[in-house]
């Protein structure tokens, strides 16, 4: 039943084809973000996830994630709330592709698709409103020589914990606090051995937000 040591185990064979989910990423190291965010998202539809259902938005950096988690969910809650009084309305994009990163800054990442109506009827096929079932927050925090690794690992950490129990909701713990480029490299799967770790975060979403409903 159980099988190795590192790493969640077997991926579990569930349905996301229900599930709305978003990602928030920093855009702080970016090309080590921008892989995490595409293995992330390739995992979420590889277990059923619409793209229209998968809304991809980015922060400044880390220290930005526990915020911009806080306040997408109750703006979902809200909309879910709404929605067939008002007709909701969707908060941001969704992303049918990973759009491009900025190398080292401000890059967005928001909605994507090829601007035709084409795209557009593709991109909104079988989608969502309402709360969001998962939340994925993404960043990369690299060790300095000052102490600002420390504090921003910590409460990033805190946050993150803070939202998911206050709401209710997985908030899957994306944050990679590494002590240099090469350990980050690593678990973004851009090095010999390595492994893409936001593969695990999109598998963990699915899993969580699958038993979260099941749950209540
Ligand atoms: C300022 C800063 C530094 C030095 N390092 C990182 C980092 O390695 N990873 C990251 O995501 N963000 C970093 N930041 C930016 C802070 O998270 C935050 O965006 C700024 O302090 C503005 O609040």
């Amino acid at each position: 039943m159980f099988s190795g040591i590192k790493g969640p185990g077997e991926s579990q064979k569930l349905d996301g084809s229900v599930l709305r989910v978003a990602i928030v990423h920093a855009r702080w190291n970016a090309t080590l973000i921008e892989p995490l965010v595409a293995g992330a998202t390739s995992r979420l539809k590889a277990l059923g996830v619409l793209p229209a259902n998968i809304v991809i938005t980015s922060v400044p950096g880390s220290w930005e994630l526990p915020v911009a988690v806080q306040r997408l969910y109750a703006a979902s809650q809200v909309q879910g709330a709404t929605s067939g009084i008002s007709g909701g309305g969707d908060l941001l994009g969704s992303a049918t592709d990973l759009p491009s990163l900025a190398i080292s800054g401000t890059g967005e990442t928001g909605s994507s698709g090829d601007g035709s109506l084409l795209g557009a009827t593709k991109a909104s096929a079988g989608k969502k409103e309402g709360a969001f079932d998962a939340i994925i927050a993404i960043g990369v925090l690299i060790k300095g020589e000052t102490m600002h690794f420390e504090h921003i690992a910590e409460s990033v950490s805190r946050g993150l914990m803070r939202v998911q129990l206050d709401f209710g909701v997985p908030v899957v713990f994306g944050l990679l606090t590494v002590l240099d480029e090469d350990q980050a490299k690593k678990r973004a799967g851009l090095t010999e051995g390595g492994h893409n770790h936001g593969e695990d975060w999109g598998d963990a979403a699915v899993e969580m937000a699958v038993k979260r409903r099941q749950w209540g």
